[in-house]
């Protein structure tokens, strides 16, 4: 698709009313709002994080990127949440302590509300006294955490290991996700399931929570 390949160029460049557009005319097109996400948004940042990775894109130029893509999310968003499904469960999201990347997190959000789940996502840089006082206020069946750094995945432990000094932990789902991650260190830190992407996050609340 030439208008796929078209928003990967615009979201590199960080050009959000280009953005915005042409996921109306996808949307127009009859798309539907999941396959504009991953295929249109998600693969378009796929390569900009390449390019960070190698030196070629810069902080400024990715916040863009990153801006241009939240747009785009926020006209997904009201169409990935309409199925008015009963509510599953409760959880609380956020990204942990010292990281502040919260377009993955943003978007298990969204994924999970049209799922029929009710979320609080308390936003980015989370010690544990935030984390534990939403989940108490919510009244939180699930706990999401996610990182984005190596720097600060660790910290996902120290969030499990309070609830667990606190006699605490059986009472939530733990759910962690976040690119660095993967199935042995979920297993490591003490967390019910690692996730791999919104997609999985939603399919194993559901496990859970059945
Ligand atoms: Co940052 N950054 N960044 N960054 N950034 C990465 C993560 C990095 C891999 C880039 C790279 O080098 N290739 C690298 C980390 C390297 C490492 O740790 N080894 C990195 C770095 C180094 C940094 C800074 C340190 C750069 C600097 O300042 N020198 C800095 C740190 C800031 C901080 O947090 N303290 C920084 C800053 C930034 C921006 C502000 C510019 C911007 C963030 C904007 C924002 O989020 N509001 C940014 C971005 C955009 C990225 C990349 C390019 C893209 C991340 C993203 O949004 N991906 C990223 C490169 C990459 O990941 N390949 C990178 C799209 C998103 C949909 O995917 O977040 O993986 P993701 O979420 C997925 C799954 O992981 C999963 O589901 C989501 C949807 O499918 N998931 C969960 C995520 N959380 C979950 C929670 C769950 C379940 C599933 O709970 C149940």
């Amino acid at each position: 698709e030439e208008l796929v390949q078209q928003m990967h160029d615009d979201l590199y460049d960080g050009m959000r009313p280009e953005i915005e557009e042409a996921t109306h005319i996808l949307l127009d097109r009859g798309w539907a709002p999941y396959r504009v996400l991953t295929e249109a948004l998600v693969g378009g940042m796929k390569i900009v994080g390449e390019d960070f990775r190698d030196g070629i894109l810069f902080v400024p130029e990715v916040l863009l990127a990153a801006n241009s893509m939240k747009a785009g999310m926020a006209i997904l968003k009201p169409l990935l949440a309409e199925t008015g499904a009963p509510t599953i469960g409760k959880m609380v999201i956020g990204t942990v302590k010292g990281d502040i990347h919260d377009i993955g997190q943003n978007l298990v959000t969204m994924m999970m509300e049209g799922a029929g789940f009710e979320v609080l996502n308390i936003g980015i840089n989370n010690p544990v006294d935030k984390y534990l006082d939403a989940m108490k206020e919510f009244d939180a069946d699930i706990l999401g955490m996610s990182a984005l750094l190596t720097t600060t995945m660790p910290y996902m432990k120290v969030v499990i290991d309070t609830m667990v000094q606190m006699g605490i932990r059986d009472d939530y789902i733990v759910l962690v996700g976040g690119a660095p991650l993967n199935e042995e260190f979920g297993k490591a830190i003490g967390a019910d399931a690692y996730c791999r992407d919104a997609a999985v996050a939603v399919e194993t609340a559901k496990t859970f929570m059945a």
